[in-house]
């Protein structure tokens, strides 16, 4: 509901735009029709983020979607796991090349690996198992209504017309070695008059769209009670798509229709059509990330958005989740899926368990307001000899993360990292240091323009410990995605920096700013889009200043996790609105940590 009201509003404010470039009539058209007023060309879709588009971006980019629970997320991409890196728990499935895995987890792996052999049925392989697609009644190969026959079913069946939709024909299209899905699901086909009266069942199918056969959906028995047509599909081929101007081009080089690009469904195929979205049409639910997912997605208990915004606030409601049927005749391999995502690996991070909740009341680190206990338990202080001049993030395992500037690989027997640490003067309880054991410079940094101003920071173990932990200390989560956060986010930032009017501060402070769009303008030519971020507020009240370097600046995502999406780096002067604080963007820098601290501290999805 509240998402029809946002297209709307989308599409009125392009609507101007639309009208010069789009609806401008041909010369024959114009004598008799001067002006066009009316219509709403639909050649350009004001949906899709053009500039976004430029990135290629498909189901395998995990910079904006979720990894299948057999592939993992590498340097932005999803590669296939090797089998044996699926969790061992699971039931037999037997695959087309006749040999039984462990897991369904396990045969997508190899044939993730592998492609060719494709999921037959779940147990174990029978020696008459057969599982068919076919399309009758079309005039070419490529189209037809779909016949099927199950492993265990001896007869061939037609599929309802009713649910039938992009997605089941993609997956059957592909299935019938059509690489690039299907074109459409309407067609002409040639029914024998007597196919529905002579047919009392037909068979509903459920797929989630990465199939790679139908055999993986879920089907179940319907019986005809009143008039009822049956699935039909035209299948992708070069010469079946029209090529006008009026289409979207996927990644994988199939053509659709523009106005289905940004619609909630798969019509590509390979999700390029929904994943450079400023709004999507009315079935469609806008991920935060800019991605469309089908409605019926939101609050069905499986997080689907990378921000998590489909499953918050929820109530614990799970209207749309897929209820089995009584009639299936498959088992059930997406309820397999979602089993399998609940036993990989899960990272502890950015979730506070104080009993302290999420600091709200708008205060001004210039402007600050005095951290409590346990309020930041990622927040720690890089002290030099004796003295506190930055701050840094604890990140798990041994690692702090904090700004290049802060420190020198020379000094590393200088450093001690504090935590739990509110008053730097009256020491708090609780206060556990560590002694540093290397400090690791970004190789790109630059002093002159603060490009990539980013370090990390490995604490010394304890003496006798195999562990760093510091019992009061939680990890912010790292960003693995630009996509997490965008301009308006409201963010936090804490350090013990300098205040206002440049006095000393005592107590940790903290202050709300939100992210600030487009910072080139603040700072022509020493602003890198890429690598920094900007944040503030619009009277300039609430910044950090000197001393809050190497700090954190958190994002907290729709289920309140935190991520540290920045690390405080420069600013000119503090506290002034036309000098926003800029800070190392982190999520950029995803790979590189990864690489020094080891992918899974880090990997929140998938390892
Ligand atoms: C500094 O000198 C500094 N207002 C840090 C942040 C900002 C300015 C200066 C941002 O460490």
């Amino acid at each position: 509901m509240k998402l029809a009201h946002v297209t709307l509003l989308l599409l009125c404010s392009h609507l101007s735009f639309c009208t010069i470039r789009d609806l401008k009539p041909k010369e024959e058209e114009k004598i008799k029709k001067p002006e066009v007023t009316s219509t709403l060309d639909t050649s350009q879709n004001d949906l899709v983020d053009k500039k976004c588009l430029t990135k290629n971006y498909t189901h395998l980019s995990c910079k904006k979607v979720f990894c299948q629970p057999w592939q993992k997320c590498i340097e932005g991409t999803c590669i296939c796991k090797l089998p044996y890196q699926c969790p061992r728990n699971g039931t037999t499935v037997c695959s087309t090349n006749g040999k039984s895995y462990p897991t369904y987890c396990q045969q997508k792996s190899f044939e993730c690996l592998r492609p060719g052999a494709k999921f037959l049925n779940r147990g174990a392989c029978t020696a008459n198992g057969r599982f068919n697609v076919s399309l009758k009644y079309g005039n070419r190969d490529s189209e037809g209504i779909v016949e099927v026959k199950l492993v265990n079913q001896d007869k061939k069946m037609f599929i309802c017309d009713n649910r039938w939709s992009i997605t089941q024909a993609n997956v059957a299209c592909l299935d019938l070695g059509f690489q690039q899905g299907a074109l459409d699901i309407k067609g002409r086909f040639h029914f024998p008059e007597d196919l529905h009266l002579n047919s009392t069942e037909c068979l509903h199918v459920h797929c989630r769209g990465f199939e790679s056969s139908l055999s993986e959906c879920t089907f179940t028995k319907k019986i005809i009670r009143s008039y009822q047509r049956f699935a039909g599909v035209v299948c992708y081929t070069q010469d079946a798509a029209t090529s006008t101007n009026d289409s979207f081009q996927c990644v994988n080089g199939k053509r659709i229709p523009q106005k289905r690009a940004c619609n909630g469904f798969n019509d590509c195929g390979d999700q390029s059509d929904e994943l450079c979205c400023t709004g999507c049409q009315r079935n469609g639910f806008l991920c935060r990330s800019g991605v469309c997912i089908p409605r019926e997605y939101v609050c069905n208990g499986e997080v689907d958005c990378i921000a998590g915004d489909d499953e918050a606030n929820c109530n614990g409601d799970k209207r749309h989740e897929i209820k089995e049927e009584p009639e299936t005749l498959t088992a059930n391999m997406d309820t397999e899926r979602k089993r399998i995502k609940s036993l990989l690996p899960k990272l502890s991070c950015g979730v506070k368990n104080s009993v302290h909740s999420v600091p709200v009341r708008r205060k001004r680190v210039v402007g600050g307001k005095p951290a409590e206990k346990g309020e930041f338990p990622w927040q720690v202080a890089v002290r030099e000899d004796d003295k506190i001049n930055c701050g840094g993030v604890y990140i798990g395992g041994c690692w702090i993360l904090t700004a290049a500037h802060c420190v020198r690989a020379s000094k590393v027997h200088r450093y001690q990292i504090w935590t739990s640490l509110l008053d730097r003067v009256k020491y708090n309880r609780g206060i556990v240091f560590r002694y540093v054991n290397k400090v690791i410079i970004h190789e790109n940094y630059n002093g002159a323009t603060y490009q990539n101003d980013i370090a990390l920071i490995e604490m010394k173990l304890p003496a006798g410990r195999k562990e760093c932990e510091m019992p009061n200390s939680i990890p912010a989560c790292v960003p693995w995605s630009p996509y997490l956060f965008k301009p308006n986010d409201t963010c936090i930032i804490s350090g013990w920096g300098r205040d206002k009017d440049n006095e000393k501060v005592y107590v940790l402070q903290w202050g709300q700013v939100h992210l600030i769009n487009n910072c080139s303008k603040f700072y022509p030519d020493r602003y890198f889009e890429n690598e920094m971020e900007c944040a503030g507020t619009e009277d300039g009240s609430i910044d950090a200043c000197k001393g809050d370097s190497g700090g954190p600046l958190v994002c907290q995502d729709a289920n309140n996790v935190t991520y540290v999406w920045g690390v405080v780096s420069w600013g000119e002067q503090c506290g002034k609105s036309e000098f926003p604080g800029v800070y190392t963007k982190v999520a950029n820098y995803f790979d590189w940590i990864s690489y020094h601290v080891g992918r899974p501290l880090i990997s929140q999805y998938n390892i």
